[in-house]
């Protein structure tokens, strides 16, 4: 009897081990295959995260989208995928490029070329996480022409450099003589209130960087960017200047007051941050003379920016003053803000000299 049983033992034992062989292989495809798909589910989902993110009505610079915006709050949110930090050097970048002002610029051109640009002026790379968030503050009237310029050349170039960013156009409204260092003070309170900003870019709307690797972002000192600008023959035109575009972190900007609220018209106020600047124990940082070459738009003084008179006075003053006047002394009144396709557009009362805002 057990001789003529164990050929059958033998093949049902083999048959029972074959079977559990079988039931691991198709466990493990199967495991297999529902990784693939969550996988794949995730890749659909941020993909189609892009591409819903695109904004789709309302031309560039006429009426605000507002849906778009909380769309792109939730996709964000929702995003399954664990990024890389972006790397030190943006690989897009291209270096020296042409700046022309001759062309005339149609802002819905400029949406349909940066469709990843979210309403408000909004941008995050999908490829890699940003290590700051910078807001780029521009102090800004009536200079409708130059603001096309400036989002034509600049929105391409704030993407090759893979900054997570945001783009406040602060309006000083009314006719009162124009305050850029106060514009700009606004611009950093107000962005705040949109999102936890480490970084601040404060840029004249008329000054395009002619080299991208001039990366729009902050560093360990307080950043100058336009330092040989065409007007003054691509040379610093002197050692202290501060002007046309700057880059400070929260912390900086902070650590000195903010910048000064009262120089009213063309003039100074730039070298009071660098005083400012220098009395709370920082220095400068600057990419070198050829990466830093910009152009500005050539263009008239405007009305109501009158060189003032003052600004020798108060520069000489900055070490006493700027302990009462800056960030805690700042008053203004938002009479609006509006969302476009392409920027953020904050219209202002700052009052006038001598004058609060009503
Ligand atoms: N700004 C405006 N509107 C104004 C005044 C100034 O938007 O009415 C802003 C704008 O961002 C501008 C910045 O403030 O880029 C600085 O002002 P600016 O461009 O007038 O300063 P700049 O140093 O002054 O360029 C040059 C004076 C004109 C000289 C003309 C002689 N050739
Ligand atoms: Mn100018």
């Amino acid at each position: 009897m057990m001789r003529s049983c164990a050929p059958g033992r033998v093949f049902q034992v083999s048959c029972v081990a074959l079977l559990a062989l079988s039931a691991l292989h198709l466990t493990v495809t199967l495991l297999y295959y529902l990784d693939i798909h969550v996988y794949t589910a995730q890749m659909v989902r941020r993909i189609g995260g892009l591409l819903i993110s695109q904004p789709t009505s309302s031309p560039a610079g006429i009426s605000p989208n507002f849906t778009a915006a909380a769309r792109n709050r939730t996709l964000a949110t929702t995003s399954p995928l664990p990024l890389q930090p972006c790397p030190e050097t943006p690989p897009r970048l291209v270096g020296p490029s042409r700046i022309e002002f001759s062309q005339s610029i149609n802002l819905e051109d400029v949406r349909q070329n940066n469709l990843l640009v979210r309403e408000g002026g909004r941008y995050t790379p999908s490829e890699c996480t940003a290590l700051q968030k910078v807001a780029v503050i521009i102090p800004f009237r009536d200079r409708d022409e130059h603001l096309k310029y400036w989002l034509y050349y600049l929105h391409p170039l704030l993407q090759r450099q893979q900054l997570d960013y945001g783009v406040y156009i602060i309006n000083q409204h009314g006719e009162e003589t124009f305050n850029r260092a106060k514009l700009l003070n606004v611009g950093f309170m107000e962005a705040l209130k949109e999102d936890n900003y480490n970084c601040f870019v404060f840029s004249d709307v008329d000054l395009i960087p002619m080299d991208d690797r001039n990366i729009y972002k902050c560093y360990n000192q307080p950043r100058h960017l336009a330092v040989s600008m065409d007007k003054f023959s691509f040379r610093l035109p002197y050692k202290q200047f501060f002007g046309g575009i700057s880059a400070l972190s929260r912390e900086q900007h902070e650590k000195i007051n903010g910048f000064p609220n009262d120089y009213w018209g063309w003039g100074g106020e730039d070298d009071d941050i660098y005083n400012r600047i220098v009395f709370r124990g920082m220095g400068i940082s600057r990419p070198d003379g050829v990466i830093g070459k910009c152009r500005m738009i050539v263009h008239r003084r405007d009305k109501k920016n009158e060189p003032n008179p003052q600004r020798f006075d108060r520069i000489a003053r900055t070490r006493q003053t700027m302990q009462n006047d800056g960030l805690n002394s700042l008053k203004y009144k938002v009479l609006q803000m509006r969302k476009y396709p392409l920027y953020t557009f904050i219209d202002v009362d700052i009052g006038g000299p001598g004058r609060p805002p009503s």
